[in-house]
């Protein structure tokens, strides 16, 4: 149990009597080219069957069976090898059609690529003991289902917490690709359509025509699961590689260069998915430099793309870092002020990609403005699995519902619904493109991502991505059954343990809306709420020695607030109508202001990072209640983990408690913050080969003293 087959792990079930008689003979797969995911779903079914059940189930090629078997095809396949069908709704692209009775089961895709999802699916029922009888379409919400990584050539991962890439060493693609190939498994288990595989800030010589070929080869590992892959462009490859001497979009040569790097692509690759393109942000260069706009460095790759069917994914993660000394300034409002002037100057195939939050992947950020300012152009949201400033997989945080926060957030356009899932499938705008992105970032490790328990919102990730309207609690008993099996102790515990983790490490880590209070300098790792001010990103919480907060109000502040539709405006303007778990978002005030819950702020601040560092506590005697519940193996790995979270969420109660309370002066009225008459300060011990040292952040350590 090292975790390398995630939740497809077909853990074995007992089935007597009765429940055999429901399970197929055989199975029948319409399509027996190799490479076809239509073959792929008949060898899952065979390996599910037998190792969840025990049960051999013969393979049949393009012959139907009319008896005790299991169907997987396309649609069309069926109609023409077994006969006519009935009953079944038209389906969109990459939906299937799934109907079990008894042991005849029948697992239409539209295409080949949703045969593969329908078998997924059922091996899912499978392996959580369901053989009720069923017969429905499940079809895709939106087309693009995507994830990133940000792996870099030397194999190393931007933001990754599982090890090195499984795609790149050295400056160029692995050898071996056998973890592409496990990859791709399970991202199609869970519908997953494309996944661009170098990071965001890009580095050219993936380019080279050794590396393309590197590239072709790692799409025909992905091939048969149905997964495209895509690719991060650097904007300045034309002078950096091809050795022009500019990188102007609209220069001839240019445009010349790109057309050709892009047909030699797509010889490697000729299903490639697209580009992903992060340009005139944080240092990496873009169309700005020649003056362009974006839309005119966007629509450079699109066109070089449409011959091919390619899509670009256009980052509105634009900013320039910002100057703390002007006030003015507010990072927040930079995707508005970039994007909204050039609603409708993207070409069709250019797909904005867009973060959940203004700022970036915080424990809590209101919507996007931009999702509701751009109408004539397709977008796309923007999450992440890998837990950046969300603990890096040292913490449990359970992400789905803080996604479904803005996922499910109506944004008002025009006075009519407009839910951001609504939004990015392209309902509301009538967009024909749109869907998400998720970075996700797996690594060498068994485990993919770093934690067993990580791996849920990576399986969450995919099923909202398919259907953005699913409730969270739902997707992640799924997930528990498939990875841990069962038993309702640890169905239930689980459950409980991963439902109050988001908002626990919200709690201890950045509540009513400050954003989270980790150091933003580089790691993005531990509590420093000092940095948070007087830094250049433009992350800040405006905390002086009376007050705190953002103001961003159109009446007082940066005008942020503007950027929404009048009636999500009227609501963040005003300070009364402002949710509590959002108001120094907008607002800057005392430390005294009194909340909706009537606490002040500062006491709100000192219980919530006490009641956050207990629940995180309680997480590990929860854990510990599933000894001999779940294998030896996770139970240790994860014990480890929790164990880890139990004392590190102390430190950040205790660093972001010292900070406000030294820096308000405001005492705490339970008397805790500050008291810890039954602590003993490490350095009041006799110590043995140990120094004492004065820490920097003061607040990380009890009196700023620490012992190495
Ligand atoms: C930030 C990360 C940085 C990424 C950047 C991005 O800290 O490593 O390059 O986002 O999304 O969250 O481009």
């Amino acid at each position: 149990e090292n975790g390398l087959d995630g939740w497809l792990r077909y853990a074995s079930l007992s089935c007597t009597g009765q429940c055999r008689s429901k399970l197929p003979a055989n199975i029948v797969v319409l399509n027996a080219t190799e490479t076809s995911p239509i073959y792929i779903a008949g060898s899952e079914l065979q390996i599910g069957l037998k190792s969840i059940y025990g049960s051999h189930a013969e393979i049949t090629w393009g012959k139907c069976k009319a008896s005790s078997s299991v169907v997987v095809g396309t649609v069309e396949q069926y109609r023409e090898t077994c006969g006519s069908l009935s009953g079944i709704p038209e389906l969109e692209e990459d939906g299937f059609w799934l109907s079990t009775q008894g042991d005849k089961v029948r697992i239409l895709g539209s295409n080949d690529r949703g045969a593969l999802y329908g078998a997924f699916e059922y091996l899912s029922m499978l392996a959580q003991g369901n053989f009720s009888a069923v017969a429905y379409a499940s079809n895709p919400s939106a087309p693009i289902r995507w994830v990133n990584q940000w792996d870099n050539m030397d194999g190393s991962i931007e933001r990754g917490y599982g090890g090195p890439s499984i795609f790149f060493k050295d400056g160029a693609i692995v050898e071996d690709l056998s973890r592409v190939k496990q990859y791709g498994r399970l991202l199609a288990s869970v519908r997953i359509n494309a996944v661009v595989i170098n990071n965001v800030n890009a580095n050219a010589t993936l380019l080279t025509p050794e590396n393309l070929k590197g590239l072709g080869r790692i799409a025909d590992v992905f091939r048969p699961y149905g997964v495209k892959i895509g690719i991060s462009l650097n904007f300045a490859s034309p002078e950096t590689l091809g050795g022009l001497d500019t990188y102007d979009p609209l220069d001839t040569s240019v445009i010349d260069w790109w057309s050709s790097v892009t047909e030699q692509l797509y010889q490697n690759v000729p299903d490639m998915a697209g580009y992903l393109v992060k340009a005139d942000s944080e240092g990496e260069p873009g169309p700005a430099v020649y003056n362009r706009t974006l839309s005119q460095g966007a629509n450079l790759f699109a066109k070089a793309l449409q011959p091919y069917g390619g899509i670009v994914m256009f980052r509105a993660f634009v900013y320039n870092q910002l100057n703390e000394s002007n006030w003015d300034a507010d990072r927040a409002k930079a995707a508005v002020d970039f994007f909204k002037p050039l609603d409708g100057e993207f070409e069709e195939n250019v797909v904005v990609q867009i973060k959940f939050g203004p700022i970036d992947f915080q424990v809590r950020e209101p919507t996007s403005p931009l999702f509701a300012n751009l109408f004539n152009t397709s977008s796309a949201i923007e999450l992440e699995v890998t837990q950046e400033y969300l603990g890096q997989q040292s913490h449990l945080v359970y992400l789905p519902p803080l996604w479904k926060t803005v996922l499910d957030f109506d944004l008002r356009v025009d006075h009519k619904p407009s839910l951001v899932r609504d939004i990015i499938t392209g309902k509301r705008f009538n967009r024909k493109l749109g869907g998400s992105a998720a970075v996700v970032n797996v690594g060498t490790n068994t485990t993919w991502l770093g934690s067993h328990l990580s791996m849920s919102n990576l399986y969450g990730y995919g099923r909202l991505a398919w259907n953005a309207a699913d409730d969270p609690e739902a997707i992640l008993q799924d997930w528990i059954r498939l990875t841990f099996g069962l038993d309702p102790t640890v169905l239930k515990t689980l459950t409980q343990l991963s439902m109050e983790s988001w908002p626990a490490y919200e709690n201890y880590s950045g509540n009513l809306g400050i954003q989270t209070l980790t150091d933003i300098l580089y790691t993005h790792y531990g509590p420093n709420p000092q940095s948070q001010d007087g830094n250049g990103w433009g992350q800040w919480t405006r905390a002086d020695s009376t007050s705190i907060g953002m103001d961003r109000t159109v009446s007082n502040g940066t005008g942020y607030s503007g950027q929404y539709p009048d009636e999500i405006a009227a609501i963040y303007e005003d300070i009364s109508t402002t949710p509590d778990d959002l108001l120094l978002w907008f607002h800057h005030v005392n430390y005294t202001h009194r909340l909706h819950s009537g606490k002040t702020i500062i006491q709100h601040f000192y219980d919530a990072h006490y009641s956050g560092a207990e629940s995180a506590q309680s997480f590990l005697t929860q854990w510990e209640s599933l000894k001999g519940k779940v294998d030896e193996e996770r139970y240790n790995h994860i014990r480890h983990r929790l164990d880890y979270q139990t004392g590190h969420s102390i430190v950040w109660r205790d660093a972001i408690n010292n900070f406000y309370h030294n820096l308000s002066g405001i005492p705490d009225t339970s008397k805790r913050v500050g008291h810890h008459p039954w602590r003993i300060e490490a350095e009041n011990m006799n110590l043995d080969g140990y120094k004492v040292y004065t820490v920097s952040p003061f607040e990380t350590a009890s009196g700023s003293i620490a012992i190495v």
